[in-house]
């Protein structure tokens, strides 16, 4: 039984009045930002007040500038009085993901994650085979005959974007059908400059170590970056180094919560990262991946019986030396 966009805007409504006071609690990335306000925008004149309330803290410099420039207003949920609302809706999670949803009795679902534990909503809309909620937001925004403005059409190009990872992931017609309504009212500018918005300042540091220390044999690139804030900047600083023309190998390495973090990236040709992760790092932690990236991590404790592990240059020394090994090994294999 299938019912048509309008029914389902319909049924959405009917569980709003004029004097609600309706919180939206998101568990804050782009697919959950760009529908909460889109939810905001189909309520725009229909409830009392719409309050967005994020249950995380917003970490990823892309994230971070989707909600700047895009204006999300935005209220950290520890400091929400749960008392002045009386309707919850909840887009792109469910009650039992998250212990602080458990607690909450939503009003209305919507969602693309897999169908959990029964809900007590009075409207709920979970639509597995979706590559974002933002394509169901949309296909709302539509039924509404809304003309979205630049930003929310924005917002809802990234969240699509970004779940379906650029449609190599989960992505059925609807999405593209969504993608294509948002592509004509979103700010391309904007976009890009969310987009492209992957650095925060405090990476900087990591950068000018990562060059003061970098060691470069055999068109490798190696560096140990030391305690890191997050494994993020050892990704960045590994496709950095890959984008100079003789470096066909980066390694970078950091500490991170316990961990000796190993960031695997080649340049694509007859080389497997996954493989050498797991050979060269198999045996003392967790490593896996493709054949152009690979990631391993290490606990610390095995590691310090190996090497010194808070000495930056010889930590460096152990893991070029370790690897090349395999590498070398690998290249020997490919050539016969
Ligand atoms: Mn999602």
């Amino acid at each position: 039984m299938t019912i048509s966009n309008k029914e389902r805007l319909r049924r959405f409504f009917t569980v709003f009045a004029g004097e609600d006071h309706v919180l939206i609690p998101i568990n804050a990335d782009p697919d959950a930002i760009a529908s909460a306000m889109a939810i905001k925008r189909l309520l725009w004149r229909k409830t009392a007040s719409v309050t967005i309330s994020n249950i995380n803290k917003i970490e990823r410099p892309d994230n971070l500038a989707m909600i700047r420039l895009i204006g999300v207003n935005m209220i950290a949920f520890e400091t929400i009085d749960l008392e002045r609302f009386n309707r919850i809706v909840m887009v792109d999670s469910q009650p039992d993901h998250n212990v602080l949803f458990k607690e909450l009795k939503p009003d209305v679902i919507i969602d693309h994650h897999p169908i959990g534990e029964t809900n007590q909503a009075s409207f709920s809309d979970i639509r597995p085979k979706y590559g974002a909620t933002a394509s169901m937001l949309v296909e709302y925004i539509r039924a509404a005959d809304i003309k979205p403005s630049d930003k929310l059409a924005t917002g809802l190009y990234y969240a699509i974007k970004i779940d379906t990872s650029n449609f190599e992931q989960k992505t059925v017609m609807e999405d593209l059908n969504a993608f294509q309504f948002v592509f004509k009212h979103c700010n391309i500018a904007l976009a890009r400059r969310i987009e492209s918005a992957e650095m925060r300042l405090e990476f900087l540091k990591f950068f000018k170590r990562a060059l003061d220390e970098r060691l470069i044999r055999k068109g490798r690139a190696f560096a140990h970056l030391g305690n890191i804030v997050n494994p993020d900047i050892c990704v960045q600083i590994a496709d950095f180094f890959m984008r100079i023309e003789s470096i066909n190998w980066s390694i970078i390495t950091g500490i991170y919560q316990g961990k000796f973090i190993i960031i695997l990236r080649n340049d694509g040709t007859r080389k497997d990262a996954g493989k050498i992760a797991k050979l060269a790092f198999g045996k003392l932690g967790s490593a896996g991946g493709h054949k152009s990236a690979a990631r391993a991590e290490i606990p610390i404790e095995p590691l310090e019986q190996i090497t010194k592990v808070m000495d930056r240059m010889k930590i460096l020394l152990w893991l070029v030396q370790h690897i090349e090994l395999f590498l070398d090994n690998n290249k020997n294999n490919n050539k016969k």
